[in-house]
């Protein structure tokens, strides 16, 4: 799909989910390269960050998608000539949305072996990282139990459980205020993540940090499913998530919203848990507690604090 339509799609959320954003991106980026006419490097290179620019506008939480930018961008802007920055970008766009699939299912398998036969489990919002891990002990011939949030405004939970009841899996639907309701009958809650800082806080579905704080007073462990790609690297800077505020019109119809002109609605789509509610995060290097967010960030996605010193953005370093 061409890089317009995707950004389109990424906006009004037709494509969501932070992993699927992120491929979608690289897919993007790399049917722009074969369609650009470029005359030479540099003309290519100029085509492709604005390709970029505009994949990178469209959603600002989920970190997966600069991520997965940076990889591809960082080939263009590497490459000594035009043949290889063409080349950089077929297999660096080819080489993550393959490993962005392997990551899924090396942490179904990690994660699944934190789901007890038995267990009973809530999840939030619809994360394919999360589901994957619920769907293996499923298939593993755990007997488990789902409790599904419906997600408000965006009614992702329906996906969930659609998801979990073609994969036949016991499942609750509940409403997200009735979450602390049922709780005490948890035995787990796992969750997905959008971004996830430098000190451990996870980037989520808004309502996640409310979960979190009802499992944790509730001495119910939380879990988070979430590919390395979903660290932040730019937090080791001290720059913060942008929590994205969509459109009012998502919560309260905007005929009546106009009525009640002392009414504002606010309408934020992720919020902050911080890393004392998570117990541990399951990446597809192995589960760790969300103190060594550092560590994956600089082992695994390659930033350390010394590649922002010749740095001035994401998608134009000319760094891994
Ligand atoms: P996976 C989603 O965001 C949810 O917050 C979900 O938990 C997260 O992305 C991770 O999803 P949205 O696009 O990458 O629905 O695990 O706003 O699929």
């Amino acid at each position: 799909m061409n890089v317009a339509d995707t950004a389109e799609k990424i906006k009004s959320m037709e494509i969501r989910g932070a992993g699927r954003i992120a491929r979608a991106a690289v897919e993007a980026l790399a049917c722009h390269a074969e369609q650009v006419r470029a005359a030479d490097l540099s003309g290519f290179r100029k085509e492709m960050h604005r390709a970029a620019d505009i994949l990178l506008a469209t959603r600002p939480t989920a970190v997966s998608l600069p991520n997965a930018i940076h990889i591809v961008m960082s080939g263009v802007d590497r490459a000594g000539t035009l043949a290889e920055a063409q080349e950089a970008v077929r297999t660096r766009a080819a080489g993550f949305a393959e490993s962005s699939k392997n990551a899924v299912n090396r942490i179904a398998e990690i994660g699944s072996r934190h789901i007890p036969d038995g267990a009973t489990i809530l999840t939030h919002c619809n994360s394919e990282a999360a589901l994957a891990c619920i769907i293996a002990a499923h298939r593993q011939g755990k007997d488990i139990e789902v409790f599904a949030t419906e997600v408000r405004p965006r009614n992702q939970g329906l996906l969930t459980i659609r998801t979990l009841n073609d994969a036949g899996i016991k499942t609750n639907f509940i409403v997200d205020s009735a979450v602390r309701s049922f709780i005490g009958r948890m035995d787990l809650v796992v969750t997905g993540a959008d971004a996830i800082t430098v000190n451990g806080a996870v980037v989520n579905k808004i309502g996640t940090s409310q979960i979190a704080l009802a499992a944790h007073e509730a001495r119910v462990n939380m879990v988070v499913a979430a590919e390395t790609y979903k660290f932040a690297p730019r937090t080791i800077l001290g720059e913060l998530i942008e929590i994205e505020e969509r459109d009012t019109a998502e919560v309260l119809a905007p005929e009546i919203a106009e009525s009640l002109p002392h009414v504002t609605v606010r309408n934020p789509a992720f919020d902050f848990t911080p890393a004392e509610y998570v117990d541990l995060i399951v990446t597809e290097e192995g589960a760790i507690p969300p103190e060594m967010a550092y560590i994956i960030i600089r082992e695994y996605l390659g930033w350390g604090i010394s590649e922002f010193h010749n740095s001035s953005g994401i998608n134009n370093t000319g760094e891994d």
